[in-house]
């Protein structure tokens, strides 16, 4: 008899599955299913107990590790937030980097800014924490002000997420394992101490799949300090920057790179305010890490 089973984590050549009667079991894989991660449903063979087969994906969450070598990190996926914080600082390109890699998921998108108790703090002392997302207020994404800590905007964005698949991506001690933690509260996660720095360490090291009450789940991602997903071609970037591309259709030339050309609709955007200019900055570090690479395959 063979059952249908939930992949929570995997560990190396091991997956934790969730049975359909509640239960977890520990299951070690074979070569073939090597590209298991967590989020898949895999069929599992209850008398091995063995994996015998991997049900289709709806999509996957990948990036590049520190040897430029895809690294799936997570299956079936609905939405995807990324959690920042007024500490550690908001990397560069990190917000835009991800939002390339939703939407060629495809997945809806959304920004977390945890840590929010730092920046309003308790005696109301004024404080400059609060991280600046203007560059992305013409997108229109979903924004939630929360604190894992004093639990404040936690609701609200527990109703937004809720039903369907939700992972949170992010750099590394922004919170993410502690907002899921704060939102199940019966789960036991590993955060990360609070270090001499007052940053916390790396703890999460792989991805975990979280069943939520009433429907929907919560993943948890290990943070890194460049973790951005996999941008594969430029096709892949025009769909991710749709402000930008809306106003590329109208450049005098078609291959215009937006940088000097004459009749760049893209930089009149710029100059009207309708096209925040980071939004262009980071198209073309974008564009320029992407042309480098396909060099570096060469
Ligand atoms: N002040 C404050 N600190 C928080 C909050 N949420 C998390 N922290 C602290 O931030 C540190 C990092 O938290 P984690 O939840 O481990 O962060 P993470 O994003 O999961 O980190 P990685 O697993 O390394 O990617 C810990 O010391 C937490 O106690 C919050 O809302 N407010
Ligand atoms: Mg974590
Ligand atoms: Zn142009």
């Amino acid at each position: 008899m063979s059952l249908l089973c939930r992949v929570l984590a995997r560990y190396g050549s091991e997956i934790d599955v969730l049975r359909p009667d509640g239960s977890v079991q520990r299951v070690s894989l074979r070569r073939r299913f090597d590209d298991v991660v967590c989020g898949d449903v895999v069929s599992v063979d209850a008398l091995g107990p063995a994996v015998q087969s991997r049900e289709p994906r709806r999509n996957h969450l990948r990036r590049r590790d520190g040897f430029n070598r895809p690294k799936t990190i997570a299956a079936n996926i609905d939405r995807v937030w990324i959690v920042v914080a007024p500490r550690p600082a908001i990397p560069r390109l990190l917000i835009d980097r991800f939002l390339v890699g939703i939407r060629n998921l495809p997945a809806e998108a959304g920004i977390i800014v945890n840590k929010s108790d730092l920046a309003h703090p308790a005696d109301g002392t004024a404080s400059n924490l609060d991280p600046d997302l203007s560059a992305y207020a013409h997108l229109c994404l979903p924004v939630f002000r929360v604190s894992a800590h004093t639990g404040l905007g936690l609701e609200s964005f527990r109703t937004a997420a809720s039903g369907g698949s939700n992972i949170l991506v992010g750099p590394s001690g922004v919170g993410k394992s502690s907002l899921i933690q704060a939102l199940l509260p019966d789960e036991r996660l590993r955060i990360a101490e609070v270090g001499q720095s007052g940053e916390g360490r790396h703890t999460t090291t792989t991805g975990r799949w979280y069943e939520a009450q009433g429907g929907g789940a919560w993943i948890d991602s290990p943070g890194v300090r460049d973790f951005s997903p996999e941008i594969a071609s430029v096709e892949q970037l025009v769909q991710g920057f749709p402000d930008l591309s809306e106003h590329a259709a109208a450049c005098r030339f078609r291959d215009c790179t937006h940088r000097s050309e004459p009749g760049c609709a893209v930089r009149g955007a710029v100059d009207q305010g309708v096209l925040p200019v980071a939004r262009l900055e980071s198209w073309r570090e974008l564009l320029e890490t992407l042309v480098a690479d396909g060099r570096d395959r060469g």
